[in-house]
């Protein structure tokens, strides 16, 4: 990978370690003699990198008897700091922060090409091409939302893949409703929506032959804090953010972090179980249930009542059709 990398959980620096140390301490501070030890570095050393932290945004609270506190991070997404809110089996293994890439769905599925584990998770601060579905583009301003994207090697056929969709979208409608207390809809297949407005998008692509999944790339984009003028103007469909909808802001790391938790125990349930599970708490969220849509897919135009989605993640409408991919517009 040609970019810099800014932060790699799976080797951090001496600073990502005390960031992770003390953003995952149980008790509040944690002594300057015990990050020393567990850093095997000398405890002036630990001194040097807390006021380097400083400098860049982190507020840490220093106190000669007790030691060092995290009181607020700077909202900058740090690889280490998304993983210290992880207790994951298999998502979040290792994160990579990127300050700006071109795309993380790009960066994930080149690494991917080359090998990298699955549970691998890369996030970038901002996109210079972010990709929406079918060529098109995911606006993706720097500071104020979360773009990342997942490895995924599942033992499935590629029929079976679109499956792995349900399980993202219902991995980021909980975290918005454990992050900001506000429950979002879901319009088939990969639209977050709060109010009607569009606050999430997915993007998945593979790599397969004809009865092997070798990679799946699960790409995430939510709006966190986007403002208004943010916004492109001329966008398909009314869009939102969290920030927007409920005024307050998001903290992206804690956000990642839940939504990576959620997903790996949604993941975990469909390597053992299948999809069912997620299927159904995909239904129990869905906008679409009951009601009359038409969807475009390549130029064809179609027209019913929705009344499910089957085993493989398809819309099924009244007329008896099943819709593997399209875009879809309530009303007729
Ligand atoms: C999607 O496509 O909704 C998939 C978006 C996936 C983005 C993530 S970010 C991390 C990962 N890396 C990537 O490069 N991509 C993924 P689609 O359903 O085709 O919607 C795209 C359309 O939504 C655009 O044509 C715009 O009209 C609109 N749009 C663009 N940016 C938006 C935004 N930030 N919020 C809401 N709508 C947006």
């Amino acid at each position: 990978m040609k970019e810099p990398l800014r932060g790699d959980s799976s080797s951090p620096g001496t600073a990502e370690k005390i960031v992770s140390l003390l953003a995952g301490a149980d008790v509040d501070f944690i002594s300057g003699e015990e990050l020393s030890r567990s850093l095997g570095v000398s405890r002036s050393a630990v001194w040097k990198q807390i006021k380097a932290l400083r400098l860049e945004g982190f507020d840490i609270a220093a106190e000669p008897s007790r030691g060092y506190r995290l009181v607020s991070s700077p909202d900058r997404l740090r690889a280490a700091s998304v993983s210290s809110f992880l207790k994951s089996a298999r998502i979040g293994k290792r994160i990579i922060s990127l300050d700006d890439t071109v795309s993380t769905n790009s960066v994930a599925f080149s690494m991917a090409e080359d090998g990298e584990a699955e549970g691998t998770v890369i996030i970038a601060d901002s996109q210079r091409s972010g990709k929406g579905r079918l060529g098109r583009k995911w606006a993706s301003p720097s500071g104020v939302n979360l773009y990342c994207s997942i490895i995924l090697r599942p033992p499935i056929q590629p029929v079976a893949a679109p499956q792995l969709t349900f399980l993202s979208v219902v991995a980021v409608a909980r975290a918005i409703e454990k992050v900001c207390g506000i429950s979002p809809r879901i319009k088939w297949p990969n639209d977050i929506l709060i109010d009607g407005k569009k606050v999430a998008g997915l993007l998945n692509e593979m790599s397969a032959e004809t009865d092997k999944v070798n990679f799946v790339i699960l790409g995430i984009g939510v709006n966190l804090n986007m403002t208004k003028e943010q916004f492109p103007e001329d966008l398909r469909h009314p869009a939102t953010s969290l920030l927007l909808e409920t005024g307050t802001r998001v903290d992206r790391t804690l956000f990642a972090g839940v939504m990576l938790q959620e997903l790996d125990e949604l993941y975990g349930g469909f390597l053992a179980n299948g999809y069912d599970a997620a299927r159904k708490e995909w239904l129990e969220r869905s906008r679409l249930s009951g009601e009359m849509v038409t969807v475009t897919d390549s130029g064809s135009l179609k027209k019913g009542r929705v009344v499910g989605i089957d085993g493989f993640g398809a819309l099924l409408l009244d007329t008896g059709e099943q819709i593997l991919s399209g875009d879809v517009v309530i009303g007729e």
